[in-house]
């Protein structure tokens, strides 16, 4: 049965993007939201609202009876779950499909693999993609440890496996540092996430984030559509990606995309993906794997034409993928800004009345974002409150109609990051791509 009304479990941009892309296929749209966001564009724009509870996320957007009542009582055929939240929750994935309602994400097992770094390790290493050297899997006696870091080299680092977002990572430089950082690296990630296992690799001094967005159909067929360059990030908040990256070349792009397309379709993966990889000296080091829609997809919508969340829906209905590989052409250059409400350079946050709003135009100018003059953004919830995505033939001409475009933004009541982006715009080695992934920490604190 074709999905014909699908329920956003998720709230501000992303619910909006996801609202937009479902009625463009005649889907209709079931929006749920806390007490906080009762006001929100996606729940104004939606044919169906609920309310899951109040605004702390754990009694709401996390609240899977909640979710999953909403969906029975306004019978909702499908559940997106955008990013964030329940998005890589493989056990609210099951929980979905046991209610006989479409999850349009991928299969609960590969979430689940995924969701654990160290089977993320084993499973692409399996899969033919290039690792970071270091531990098989999860280290615990000292002298193997040793051993292993020997091998791969100092210094290293020692990782969490059921980390993510950089938490409770160590970088140890010798063998004399090793046994200490280990206890301390599992007892954080006990304390953090419930489960002391760790795992050790090289460390990477200087390496560029670039990820590759993949597709697949659950059958055995994947494509990819380039990658993106997320290097500039703050505390493992991105603040600017961009695709393509300014250094990875068409031949390079097709070579290591044909290796993570074979990879993906090897596994029978379904829906999007993001095949994460620190990349040094002209080489690829898989670190994970996120098995949900990105915040910046829509830099490689920009780039390939092709609608992430329309493809998403239309996996998740059991159609095939809408377009080849070989009809897949990379075109241009596209930058994405995350707007977020705060100090640009202190970055307190700065919720609070949008007395003022008017969204960038113009060619090749995008603008996500459920802002509104007289909307009061909540406090409760991230900062980030819009983005800002520019599209160009060129690099440069990119980054010029992106000064145009943050120029025109106004978002007035509260700060947000645009003087940030305008500074960070005109900086010399953002200019030339020449950054990596400790560059942005270092320009803010010798420029700000
Ligand atoms: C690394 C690394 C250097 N060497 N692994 C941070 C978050 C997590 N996804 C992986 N992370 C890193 N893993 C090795 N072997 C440096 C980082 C890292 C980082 C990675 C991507 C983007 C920003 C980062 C900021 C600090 C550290």
């Amino acid at each position: 049965m074709p999905i014909k009304r699908l329920l956003i479990a998720n709230r501000g941009e992303i619910a909006l993007r996801i609202h937009r892309a479902a009625h463009e296929m005649g889907i209709e749209t079931v929006a749920v939201h806390s007490t906080a966001d009762a006001d929100a564009m996606h729940v104004r724009l939606a044919d169906h609202a609920v309310c899951i509870g109040p605004p702390a996320a754990k009694d709401s957007y996390l609240n899977m009876a909640a979710i999953i009542s909403a969906a029975e009582i306004t019978h909702a055929d499908a559940i997106h779950p955008g990013y964030g939240f329940l998005s890589e929750n493989a056990k609210f994935a099951d929980i979905v499909e046991a209610h006989d309602i479409t999850w349009i994400g991928p299969k609960p097992e590969h979430i689940r693999t995924m969701g654990d770094k160290i089977e993320a390790k084993r499973t692409a290493g399996a899969l033919g993609l290039p690792l970071v050297p270091g531990s098989d899997g999860a280290v615990s006696d000292i002298k193997e440890a040793k051993e292993i870091a020997e091998a791969a080299g100092y210094p290293v680092i020692i990782k969490a496996a059921s980390g993510g977002g950089g938490r409770g990572m160590k970088v140890c430089n010798g063998p004399e540092e090793l046994e200490t950082l280990i206890q301390q690296a599992g007892s954080e990630a006990k304390a953090a996430f419930g489960d002391a296992t760790v795992y050790i690799e090289k460390y990477l001094g200087n390496p560029r984030h670039i990820e590759f967005q993949i597709f697949g159909d659950g059958n055995g067929n994947a494509i990819h559509l380039g990658e993106r360059d997320c290097s500039l990030q703050r505390r493992h908040q991105k603040v600017l990606e961009e695709a393509p990256s300014p250094v990875i070349s068409a031949a390079e792009r097709d070579r290591m995309g044909g290796v993570v397309s074979k990879a993906m379709a090897d596994m029978g993966y379904r829906g999007a993906g993001t095949i994460e990889f620190l990349w040094e000296n002209g080489e690829f080091y898989f670190i994970e794997m996120n098995t949900r829609l990105q915040v910046e997809h829509p830099v490689t919508e920009a780039i390939t034409g092709v609608d992430l969340v329309r493809e998403q829906i239309r996996i998740a209905d059991g159609k095939p993928l809408s377009v080849k590989q070989e009809d897949i052409v990379f075109s241009g250059h596209a930058i994405e800004c995350r707007i977020n409400a705060e100090d640009p350079f202190t970055f307190v946050p700065s919720p609070g009345l949008v007395t003022n709003y008017h969204a960038a135009g113009g060619m090749h100018v995008r603008v996500d974002s459920g802002l509104y003059a007289g909307y009061r953004i909540p406090p409760y919830y991230d900062s980030m409150i819009a983005k800002l995505i520019v599209y160009g033939r060129t690099r440069e001409g990119c980054i010029m109609r992106l000064k145009r475009a943050l120029e025109e933004m106004v978002i007035g009541g509260v700060k947000t990051s645009i003087p940030l982006h305008q500074k960070l715009l005109t900086d010399a080695k953002f200019l030339d791509g020449d950054y990596s992934i400790k560059y942005l920490e270092q320009w803010l604190s010798e420029e700000t």
